[in-house]
C-alpha cells in the first residue's frame, strides 16, 4: 500500500498543534506506521531539502527546520501522497484553500506547518532519509472493511 512522508514542522510543534494536524490524518482513514519527534541535524535537513541547494531561502530553511523539534510520521492508504498534500494546502499559506492544514493555520510561507512529500517516488525517498526500516509497523487497522469496498 502507498506511503508517505509527513513532518510537522517546528513552529506546528511550538504551537501546539501537533494533536490537531494528526487528527485530519486519522480521521481522513490514513494509516499511521511511523512517528517519531527529534531534533533535526544539519546533515538531514540538507539531504531532506536537497533539491532547493541553490534557492536563495535554502539558508533559512535549514535554519529553521533544524531550530526545534519535528514530528515525523509515515502514513499510509490508497492514494495518500496526493490526498495528503490536498490536506497540507498550497504552499504559501496566505493562499491556501480554508479546510487545509496551511489555509487554516498559517500566515507566511516561511512558518508553513508541515511537510507532505510531493510524489510516490520522493515519498519512498523521504521515508528512507528519515526512518530506519524496523522502525515502521506493519500493521492493518481492524476498522479496514469499514474503509475499502
Ligand atoms: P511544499 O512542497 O509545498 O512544501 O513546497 P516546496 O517544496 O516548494 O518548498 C519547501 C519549503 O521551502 C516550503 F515549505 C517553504 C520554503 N519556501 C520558501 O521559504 N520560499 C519559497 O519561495 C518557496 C518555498
Amino acid at each position: 500500500m502507498e506511503r508517505t512522508f509527513i513532518a510537522i514542522k517546528p513552529d506546528g510543534v511550538q504551537r501546539g498543534l501537533v494533536g490537531d494536524i494528526i487528527k485530519r490524518f486519522e480521521t481522513k482513514g490514513f494509516t499511521l506506521v511511523g512517528l517519531k519527534l527529534l531534533n533535526v541535524s544539519r546533515e538531514l535537513a540538507e539531504a531532506h531539502y536537497g533539491v532547493h541547494r541553490e534557492r536563495p531561502f535554502f539558508g533559512s530553511l535549514v535554519d529553521f527546520i533544524t531550530s526545534s523539534p519535528v514530528v515525523a510520521m509515515v502514513w499510509e492508504g490508497d492514494g495518500v501522497v496526493a490526498s495528503a498534500r490536498n490536506i497540507i494546502g498550497a504552499t504559501n499559506p496566505l493562499t491556501a484553500a480554508p479546510g487545509t492544514i496551511r489555509g487554516d493555520y498559517g500566515v507566511s510561507i516561511g512558518r508553513n506547518l508541515i511537510h507532505g512529500s510531493d510524489a510516490i517516488e520522493t515519498a519512498q525517498t523521504e521515508i528512507a532519509l528519515w526512518f530506519k526500516p524496523e522502525e515502521l509497523a506493519n500493521w492493518s487497522p481492524t476498522i479496514a472493511p469499514w474503509l475499502y469496498e
